[in-house]
């Protein structure tokens, strides 16, 4: 059983938003920190317990249809390996290898295909970032007020480096990121925490065809899976010291997006290949803007399934063996492969990430048609091991035009190369990508064709990795 006092509420349940700021700090006067730390900011700090609460809320209003919100506030906090080092000095504990080198080193540009840190945005980079505040509310001026609150308890022991909001988008557009596609719709279940939806049925399945991980994979010092079977658990990995218990490694990157840009691709690339936009749009993605995934809907959006959340998630790619409902490089096959190779099932769980990214940055405005205004994702996700976790998944699916391997055209034709995620895959040197089959050959068909993307729709800003300890380290050891 997972020790909710203790974990951070972001990383197993997620902090209710709709605003969020993340505030980069670095610390000036590290005496005077941690006593604020523990006198006035640590009995803010949202633990999943409160989060798992406020959810159970959240569904029980809805099952009354109840409207309005009660006023939930957030709070979590998670420190660079810079701001370890700050805290603990030099001779502290070794954590995750990817951590210890940071998101910025460039070996880790280099394996990941980043824009260099030239490119990264100036303000990001201004100062030593040590930690960060993820704080949230459900409207902007609590969110401000909190903020003021938050920042006046800690005076100037630390100097802000960088703050950005992000926020739901408006109206209609509510659960959509910028590129209008619904998000938040596929994450892995925990096993303790997740209940099992079919309880008769599969015990390794929360919703249908949610897969249950073992928490390990999530939070440290828990059992993670076993890389050779679903089901079982693997041994707990070494803690870096014993109050790293309950943390776990949060990625962060400003992932900028071209949105009007990235329309008119769709728009020009379908009217090519004779095909409605549309339907391109989800065949980048594997699912429609609507959430209706292509393989229970391969050629016409179905909202309402988009919106039953015991169906959006119920399928597999082992029964689309040639890509003919979803394309082996969109974006959410290319990410989470499934049972793409049935063999691998097992490893492929090693690779999963929680996601709790919100958009940034303003509407498109009317007459927008090169974007003008900066905005984006921050997305953020948690994971024991960055390297295995949102690094492989960058490196050796998105960015690797060889993922998945071992396809070949129907009837055990020619090898196929199925080409970059086209969302967020990314090229060395920014080069141009290109996707296999974007046209569908569905039910049957045989048309080959490539998209070739010349440019970047989504464009690293800045990225960092923290750790996000539990609430004991953040009161005892760390204050
Ligand atoms: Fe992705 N998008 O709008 O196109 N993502 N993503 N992502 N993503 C998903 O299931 C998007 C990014 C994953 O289990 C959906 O929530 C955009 C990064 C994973 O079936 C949509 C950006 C990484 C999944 C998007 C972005 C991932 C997933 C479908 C950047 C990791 C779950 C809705 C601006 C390296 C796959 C949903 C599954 C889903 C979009 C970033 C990973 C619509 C625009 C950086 C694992």
């Amino acid at each position: 059983m997972l020790d909710l006092d203790e974990i951070q509420g972001d990383v197993p349940i997620g902090l209710q938003k709709d605003f969020e700021d993340f505030i980069f700090f670095k610390i000036l006067d590290k005496g005077a920190f941690k006593v604020a730390l523990r006198r006035d900011v640590i009995g803010r700090i949202t633990s999943a317990r409160p989060a798992q609460q406020r959810e159970q809320a959240i569904a029980r209003r809805q099952m009354l249809g109840q409207a309005g919100r009660d006023p939930m506030l957030g709070l979590n906090l998670g420190f660079t390996k810079d701001g370890l080092t700050q805290l603990l000095g030099s001779r502290r504990p070794t954590f995750d290898p990817s951590f210890e080198r940071g998101a910025d080193h460039p070996d880790t540009i280099a394996a990941l295909h980043d824009p260099s840190r030239s490119d990264w945005l100036k303000e990001f980079l201004g100062d030593r970032i040590d930690g960060a505040f993820l704080l949230t509310a459900h409207n902007r001026a609590l969110l401000t007020f909190h903020r003021h609150q938050l920042l006046g308890l800690l005076g100037s022991c630390i100097k802000v480096v960088y703050a950005e909001t992000g926020n739901t988008r408006p109206g209609r557009e509510r659960r959509n990121e910028h590129f209008g596609f619904r998000d938040g719709v596929s994450q892995p279940g925990i096993r303790g925490l997740t209940p099992p939806s079919r309880p008769s049925g599969a015990s390794d399945q929360g919703l249908p065809e949610q897969d249950l991980l073992w928490p390990g994979e999530f939070i440290l010092g828990y059992p993670g899976q076993d890389p050779r079977d679903p089901r079982k658990p693997g041994p707990i990995a070494p803690l870096p010291a014993p109050w790293a218990k309950n943390g776990s490694y949060m990625v962060l990157r400003r992932l900028g997006q071209r949105v009007p840009e990235f329309n008119a691709f769709v728009r020009a690339q379908a009217a090519r290949f004779g095909m409605y936009p549309e339907l391109l749009a989800a065949r980048m993605v594997g699912r429609w803007r609507s959430g209706a995934p292509l393989e229970l809907a391969p050629l016409d959006d179905k909202p309402s399934l988009a919106a039953d959340d015991r169906r959006n998630n119920d399928f597999s790619y082992a029964s689309d063996p040639w890509q003919r409902a979803c394309p082996y490089a969109a974006h959410i096959r290319k990410t989470n492969p499934r049972d793409d190779v049935p063999a691998e099932r097992a490893e492929m769980l090693r690779h999963r990430i929680i996601r709790r990214g919100i958009s940034f940055g303003p509407e498109v405005a009317p007459g927008e048609t090169t974007t003008r205004h900066s905005r984006g994702l921050m997305f953020v996700c948690y994971q024991t091991s960055i390297e295995r976790q949102f690094e492989f998944i960058q490196r050796n699916y998105a960015n690797n035009p060889d993922f998945v391997d071992g396809k070949r055209r129907p009837g055990g034709g020619t090898p196929v190369m199925p080409g970059f995620d086209p969302i967020i895959g990314q090229a060395e040197g920014s080069g141009a990508r290109t996707m296999d089959e974007p046209y569908p050959n569905y039910p049957a068909g045989s048309r080959r064709t490539t998209l070739a993307i010349p440019k970047q729709f989504v464009e690293l800003t800045a990225a960092a990795y923290f750790f996000m300890p539990s609430i004991t380290a953040l009161r005892t050891v760390l204050s």
